[in-house]
């Protein structure tokens, strides 16, 4: 039996990879995960009890960590670190935690897997390049150098130095993949994409940053996933891969298609202040993945995405209402 660590298998993608596990793979998984803000068990409810078992740690805590870790004594078992406060905008009101789970976290699991021999797969975001130009025809790669521009994406940027020294001064057997941004079921209503259809679904508006000009590039959660899988199947080990879906659009373009979907008219938006220090592009090119690992993603139309994911929120209000109140009255206090 294979079994996986997933920290962070409570959020938003890690739950969708456990979920993506339960359906594709006959592994055996240890969600250790803190129960912060960001996570909810409702995300892995209904799924099979003989094969996912729910730790609640802290990944910074040394002694649970080892004893989690120090059960992954088969070949193909791994670490897979999901775990982080993954918010741009908390990170500016308060970029404590994000250096502590971030950083101080991922140390400590490095540590863990270094006594014990065991895989790791790094979890990180197209953010440590910083941004790019709206007409730059480069996208980022494997070789982009890092250029983080906010407290979250400094700390994600320090987590993946250590792991690629630990991999070189320590033979630590790691992978790395730096993702785009990514949609779809169970992300915290604190997030571009289901803060808006969230909004309208409560009879608000839409609230855009700035100009809405900038741009990201969305990809499906179960996309990520089934990058992370064939990564941890298939990818070299000490390797770095990119991860998207070639689905650069701008903010503005993201509420048009968001307001339509739901019979609003696509101009009616509030422009609300802009996030200090706002990246202005990301853009991923997956080349090494897809031509290396032969990955491509199943997402088609990101509006088809979209819709299901808009269906998604309409279904489980009941997940996402408690929260909303509160969420929104951070916003508004910034003026967001
Ligand atoms: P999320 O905020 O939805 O989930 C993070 C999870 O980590 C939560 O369940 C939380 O409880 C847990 N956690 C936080 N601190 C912890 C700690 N100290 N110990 C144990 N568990 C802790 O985040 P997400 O959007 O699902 O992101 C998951 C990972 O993917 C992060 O590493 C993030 O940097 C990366 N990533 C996210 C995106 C994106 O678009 N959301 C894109 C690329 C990469
Ligand atoms: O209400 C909003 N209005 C708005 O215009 C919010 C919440 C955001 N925005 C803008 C800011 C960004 O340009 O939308 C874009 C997306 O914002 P977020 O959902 O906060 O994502 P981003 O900052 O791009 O970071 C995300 O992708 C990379 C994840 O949160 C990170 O964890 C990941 O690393």
């Amino acid at each position: 039996m294979r079994r996986l660590l997933v920290t962070g298998g409570a959020g938003f993608i890690g739950s969708n990879f456990v979920r993506y596990l339960m359906e594709h793979s006959d592994a055996h998984v240890t969600v250790l995960d803190k129960m912060t803000y960001a996570a909810s068990r409702e995300s892995l409810a209904g799924l099979p009890a003989d094969r996912v078992e729910l730790v609640v740690g802290d990944i910074c805590d040394a002694v649970l960590v080892d004893q989690l870790v120090s059960r992954l004594s088969g070949e193909r078992d791994a670490l897979v670190h999901y775990a982080a406060e993954s918010h741009n905008d908390n990170s500016l009101h308060d970029p404590s935690p994000f250096i502590t789970t971030n950083i101080v976290g991922t140390f400590t699991l490095l540590e863990a897997v270094r006594r014990h021999g065991v895989r790791m797969h790094h979890i990180s975001t197209d953010e440590v390049y910083g941004d790019l130009e709206l007409d730059d025809p480069e996208r980022f790669t494997e070789s982009t150098p890092y250029r983080p521009s906010s407290p979250y994406s400094a700390s994600k940027a320090g987590a993946d130095h250590l792991v690629r020294a630990w991999a070189r001064s320590f033979g630590v057997p790691v992978t790395l993949s730096n993702c785009s941004n990514n949609y779809g079921p169970w992300q915290h209503i604190e997030k571009f994409i289901p803060r808006q259809i969230t909004n309208l679904l409560d009879g608000g508006r839409v609230k855009l940053y700035g100009s809405g000009r900038n741009v990201r590039d969305w990809i499906h959660a179960d996309d990520h996933s089934s990058a992370v899988w064939t990564i941890l199947n298939e990818g070299s080990i000490g390797q770095t891969y990119l991860i998207g879906a070639d689905g650069e659009l701008s903010n503005r373009q993201v509420i048009a298609l968001i307001l339509q979907q739901l019979g609003q008219d696509p101009d009616d938006f509030d422009h609300v202040t802009d996030r200090a220090g706002h990246d202005l592009r990301y853009a991923i090119d997956a080349s090494m993945l897809r031509t290396e690992l032969g990955w491509k993603p199943q997402f088609g139309a990101f509006e088809e995405g979209l819709a299901r994911t808009i269906d998604w929120y309409r279904d489980h209000r009941d997940w996402w209402a408690p929260q909303k109140a509160a969420t929104e009255a951070t916003y508004a206090a910034k003026g967001q």
